[in-house]
């Protein structure tokens, strides 16, 4: 019956400055920091988005997105204010060129990493709330996990005004609670 603070993406490229932006995405340091510091989680993981420079999310492969978080570039790196301190795992998403990997469970081992370590409860936080926390927190209900997002540790993209409220939304409709 144990608990985990799952940290989505909390990455340079999207923090202002970075490739893929989001708004605010450096504000939620403080509060994703001190649930980790909360000795409320029996396991903190972070996930990291980890592309191949040619990954198909790309625009110079048609995809949607500036090329962002690529293996190994600065803009990769874990963001300088979160504090890693009590991260034990971290795991990398899409990591192929053909994988999208919005989710922190899609091709990894983060599934099998929570049941080992008899984790039945996720708090999600990080980045962005309208992509992968929301992958993320769908994917987390649908394999049995009970799952809290916690809004003031999210921030979205917002390709379209409105769409981390709506994700919230789809989260809330899957069984998940939104504090
Ligand atoms: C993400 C867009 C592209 C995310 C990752 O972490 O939410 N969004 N790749
Ligand atoms: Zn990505």
């Amino acid at each position: 019956m144990g608990r985990a603070l799952v940290v989505v993406d909390f990455q340079n490229d999207f923090t202002p400055g970075g490739a893929l932006a989001v708004a605010g995405g450096d504000e939620i340091a403080p509060r994703v920091n001190a649930l980790a510091a909360s000795g409320d989680f029996d396991l903190v993981v972070a996930t990291r988005d980890w592309h191949p420079a040619d990954h198909r999310s790309f625009r110079q492969q048609g995809g949607p997105w500036p090329a962002h978080c690529v293996q190994g570039t600065p803009g990769a790196d874990f963001h300088p204010a979160f504090d890693r301190s009590r991260v034990e795992d971290v795991i990398d998403t899409g990591v192929t060129a053909d994988a999208e990997g919005y989710s922190g469970f899609e091709g990894t081992a983060l599934e099998s990493l929570l049941r080992e370590r008899g984790i039945d409860t996720l708090t999600i936080v990080g980045l962005a709330t309208d992509y992968c926390v929301k992958h993320t927190a769908l994917d987390g209900l649908r394999q049995g996990f009970a799952v809290t997002v916690d809004g003031a540790g999210v921030r979205g993209v917002e390709v379209q005004p409105g769409d981390s409220e709506r994700a919230l939304e789809e989260i809330r409709a899957a069984g998940g609670v939104i504090v």
